[in-house]
């Protein structure tokens, strides 16, 4: 499958999902897919966007959260499936866009092409859901899954290794807080 393909069909009609965008391409994924107040782009912290989705899911436990982002950006970042499992928000969910390279610096092998198996991981952790999909079928089910199903889910989703444009979000780390902020808990609260 092609990511910004997944991407697009993942954040379609996505209402008042919470989204947290792991560093590099699954940024520019979720920006080329429509830029959102609601979505918050890590730039280029990586290994932090699952624990940035678990903080979310903990304070807005009415809202659906989901992390998108990259195998090797997961990879960094291992423990915080051992800590969303044991925290179990049911309304978070973790999608890794799975093209088994570190994509922004020059697809580099990533360990999910040795079959490390994050999925399986998951499960392992404790999550409700730990799936790798293949297919567009997959991907609709997951989009349903991310707005209803208990989690906290996970998936592995399988994508070609390419080299697409970059589509930027907004640089400018304060901005990204402030209209995150205002866009969830109101105007006020940007300025707090
Ligand atoms: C701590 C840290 N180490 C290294 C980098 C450099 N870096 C930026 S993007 C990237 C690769 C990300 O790979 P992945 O998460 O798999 O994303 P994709 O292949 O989809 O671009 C790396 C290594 C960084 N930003 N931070």
């Amino acid at each position: 499958m092609k990511r910004r393909d997944v991407v697009r069909s993942l954040l379609k009609n996505r209402k008042d999902l919470l989204v947290v965008a792991g560093l590099g391409s699954t940024a520019w994924d979720c920006t080329a897919a429509g830029d959102s107040p609601l979505t918050f782009p890590m730039w280029g912290a990586m290994g932090q966007a699952a624990m940035m989705g678990l903080g979310l899911a903990l304070a807005q436990p009415k809202r659906r959260v989901l992390v998108v982002t990259g195998d090797g950006e997961a990879l960094m970042g291992l423990g915080a499936l051992a800590t969303i499992g044991v925290q179990k928000p049911a309304n978070l969910t973790v999608v890794v866009i799975d093209n088994e390279r570190y994509g922004e610096t020059g697809m580099q092998k990533t360990h999910t092409a040795h079959g490390v198996d994050l999925a399986a991981m998951a499960r392992a952790a404790g999550f409700a859901t730990g799936v790798l999909l293949r297919d567009a079928a997959g991907v609709a089910a997951l989009r349903q899954e991310i707005h209803g199903a208990a989690g906290p889910n996970f998936a592995q989703v399988k994508v070609s290794a390419e080299k697409i444009p970059l589509v930027l979000p907004p640089r400018e780390g304060a901005l990204l807080k402030s209209r995150f902020r205002a866009a969830l808990l109101g105007a006020g609260a940007a300025l707090e």
